[in-house]
């Protein structure tokens, strides 16, 4: 074991300055906006503010998978929050989700527009909203949704946890990346052994539990996430494996994806999305000069 940093915290917390980690500039402890900025709004009934980051893929995830099963009513304009500069404290966004974080969503079909923040809930609410990808039997239905929220309890300590300490902080301290790579090879097993029982997570057909996890564990099986595929050892998941390679080839999700990426491959990233069309007919000047 390293020897921990010699740090004693003093009777009262103080906020002193960035710290070095990765998103520092934008992280503070209080909440609201901090300056003005309008939101935009499309033609769509559905308006999503996000960035494609996991819980943002969730969403656009769904969205196109609703859109591919002939909801027309879940068209949609998704518009960029560039969360490193701090757009999720505009107060437009802050009206949206007064957590300040994407995804964020507003329905303009009510009467009184609806906001929806925290991912999982918004799955919830276009599940309920369309009936779709969320089964009617009450068994069934209770199962699915005990997975999509262990994904919300479970996903920050691989997100806040293991990616922030492997990937993210301003030096390897060994302390937290053994106690979150620990809790993460742990949730990977309790994938691996439900995945070992069924084909999806809420049993025989796909649903909004799968939606909500894939991003986070089929990414990172995949070694999309972190670059730590060969330090968790992913490949011996390989129930999770199987789970993550049939949900990346379907259609919706390979576009869902794409939907306000603004990094990596160029071929990949749609920064805003307001038509189908929009992936076909995406020109060069729509498209980030180099990888983020
Ligand atoms: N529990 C929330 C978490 C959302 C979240 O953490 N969003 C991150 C990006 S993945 C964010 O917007 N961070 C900006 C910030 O913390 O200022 C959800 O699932 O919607």
């Amino acid at each position: 074991m390293t020897t921990p940093i010699d740090y004693v915290p003093p009777a009262v917390w103080t906020w002193n300055a960035p710290n070095g980690g990765q998103f520092a500039s934008i992280n503070r402890p209080t909440a609201g906006a901090t300056h003005d900025q309008d939101l935009p709004v499309g033609q769509h009934p559905l308006q999503l503010y996000s960035l494609a980051t996991p819980n943002g893929v969730k969403v656009t995830v769904m969205l196109e998978e609703l859109l591919a099963m002939g909801h027309r009513g879940a068209e949609y304009d998704a518009w960029l929050i560039r969360i490193s500069e701090g757009d999720q404290f505009g107060s437009g966004f802050v009206a949206v989700n007064p957590n300040s974080k994407i995804p964020a969503l507003l329905d303009r079909s009510a009467a009184v527009p609806q906001r929806v923040f925290e991912s999982g809930n918004i799955l919830l609410y276009l599940a309920t909203k369309f009936n779709a990808l969320l089964p009617e039997d009450p068994a069934a239905r209770t199962e699915a949704l005990s997975w999509l929220f262990w994904q919300m309890g479970s996903a920050p300590y691989l997100g806040g946890g293991f990616g922030h300490f492997y990937a993210y902080a301003p030096a390897k301290f060994e302390y937290p990346i053994d106690r979150f790579t620990m809790e993460t090879k742990r949730q990977l097993d309790v994938l691996d052994r439900r995945l070992a029982q069924c084909r999806h997570l809420g049993g025989d057909d796909y649903s909004i539990a799968d939606i909500a996890v894939w991003p986070w564990y089929g990414a990172l099986v995949l070694g999309h996430l972190y670059n730590a595929a060969e330090f968790l050892q992913v490949q011996t998941y390989t129930n999770v494996q199987r789970w993550a390679q049939e949900i990346a080839a379907r259609p919706a999700v390979r576009r869902g994806r794409m939907v306000n990426r603004n990094w990596g491959p160029a071929e990949e990233q749609l920064h805003e999305r307001h038509d189908a069309q929009d992936f076909d007919t995406r020109t060069q000047d729509k498209l980030s000069p180099a990888a983020g």
